[in-house]
C-alpha cells in the first residue's frame, strides 16, 4: 500500500471515531456544541499528532483498541483547544484557520474561550477513560502515557512555549528564546504523541529515548517548515521566526539537518519504522 493511501486510511479511521465521539455530545448547550464541532471535526486538519501516536503504539505492538482511540482523541482535543485559543485577539489575533474563519470569528470570543476550555477538559475525560478501559496488564503504561501527555501539554510544555511566544521580545538571547518557543510550543505535543504511543506499546527505555530525540527534531522541522510556508505566502508575522533571524538558506539547511537526525534516530529503533520515516520526509517538504 502506498504511503499516501495508508495515511488517508488511518486518518479516516481516526476521524470516524472522532465523529462518533462528537455525536455523543449532543447534550452540550448551543452554541458551545457547534463551536467545538466546528474546530474539532467540521474543519479538521491533518490529524498528525493522533496518527503519530497510533503509529508509534502499533510499532511497539499495541492494538487499535477503544483505549488507544480515546487517547488519540484526547491528543487531538488538546491540539484543537490550543489552536482556538492561539487565534484569539489576545494571542495571535488570527481571522482564519485552515482556510476558513477562525472559531472566535464565527462564534465570538466568549464562546471560543469556553469551547477551548471544554476541549481541554474533554481531553482529560478521554485520558481517564482510556486508562480505565485499558487491560490490566497495560493499565500502568496508559497511566504513564497520560501523565506524560499532561506534562508536555501543560505549564512546562505547550503553555510554556506559548507564554514566551506572546511575551514582548526584547531582542536578548534571541537564539535561546527561539529554541525554547519551538521546543515547547511546537515540538512538545509532537514528541508527547510519539512517546505516549511507544509507552502504551511497552517500548524499552532505550527506544523511548531515541523517540524523544526524534520527536524533538520532527517538531523543529515542522515549525521551521511552517515558517517557510508563511514566508512564501507573504504571511509571516511581525514576530521573530527562524527564517527571519537566520534567513531562508539557513532555515532550509536546518530542516534538512534535523530531518536527517530524526531519520537516523528512528533507524536506531529495532522496529519497522518505514511509515514513520516516510512521514518525516514528507513533513520536511510539505507545502501546507
Ligand atoms: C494557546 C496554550 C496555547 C498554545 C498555542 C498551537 C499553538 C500553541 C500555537 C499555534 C500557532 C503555531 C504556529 C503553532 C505551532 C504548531 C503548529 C504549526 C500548529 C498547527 O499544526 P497543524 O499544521 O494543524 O498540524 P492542523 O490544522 O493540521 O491540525
Amino acid at each position: 500500500m502506498s504511503f499516501e493511501k495508508e495515511y488517508d486510511e488511518r486518518k479516516e479511521r481516526f476521524e470516524n471515531y472522532l465523529n462518533s465521539f462528537i455525536g455523543g455530545l449532543g447534550d452540550i448547550p448551543e452554541p458551545l456544541y457547534s463551536s467545538i464541532a466546528y474546530s474539532l471535526v467540521g474543519n479538521g486538519g491533518k490529524r498528525l499528532r493522533p496518527i503519530l501516536f497510533i503509529i508509534a503504539a502499533e510499532m511497539f505492538d499495541a492494538q487499535e483498541t477503544e483505549s488507544l482511540l480515546k487517547m488519540a482523541s484526547a491528543i487531538e482535543c488538546l491540539h484543537t483547544y490550543s489552536l482556538i485559543h492561539d487565534d484569539l485577539p489576545c494571542m495571535d489575533n488570527a481571522d482564519m484557520r485552515r482556510g476558513k474563519a477562525s472559531n472566535h470569528k464565527v462564534y465570538g470570543e466568549d464562546v471560543a474561550v469556553l469551547s477551548g476550555d471544554a476541549l481541554l477538559n474533554m481531553a482529560y475525560e478521554l485520558l481517564f477513560e482510556a486508562v480505565s478501559l485499558a487491560d490490566d496488564d497495560i493499565k500502568n503504561n496508559y497511566i504513564r502515557a497520560a501523565k506524560l501527555i499532561s506534562e508536555l501539554a501543560g505549564a512546562r510544555g505547550l503553555i510554556a512555549g506559548q507564554v514566551v511566544d506572546t511575551a514582548v521580545d526584547t531582542g536578548k538571547h534571541i537564539s535561546a528564546r527561539l529554541n525554547y518557543i519551538y521546543q515547547h510550543k511546537t515540538a512538545d505535543l509532537i514528541t508527547a504523541s510519539l512517546l505516549a504511543g511507544a509507552i502504551v506499546g511497552g517500548a524499552t527505555e532505550f527506544d523511548i529515548g531515541r523517540l524523544r530525540e526524534a520527536g524533538d527534531n520532527i517538531g523543529y522541522v515542522f515549525q521551521i517548515v511552517d515558517d517557510l510556508i508563511d514566508f512564501d505566502k507573504g504571511e509571516d508575522e511581525d514576530k521573530n521566526t527562524f527564517v527571519k533571524i537566520y534567513g531562508i538558506k539557513e532555515a532550509k539547511r536546518a530542516v534538512s539537518d534535523r530531518t536527517a537526525m530524526a531519520l537516523t534516530q528512528l533507524s536506531a529503533l529495532n522496529k519497522d519504522t518505514s511509515f514513520l520515516r516516510t512521514l518525516v520526509k514528507n513533513l520536511s517538504i510539505r507545502k501546507n
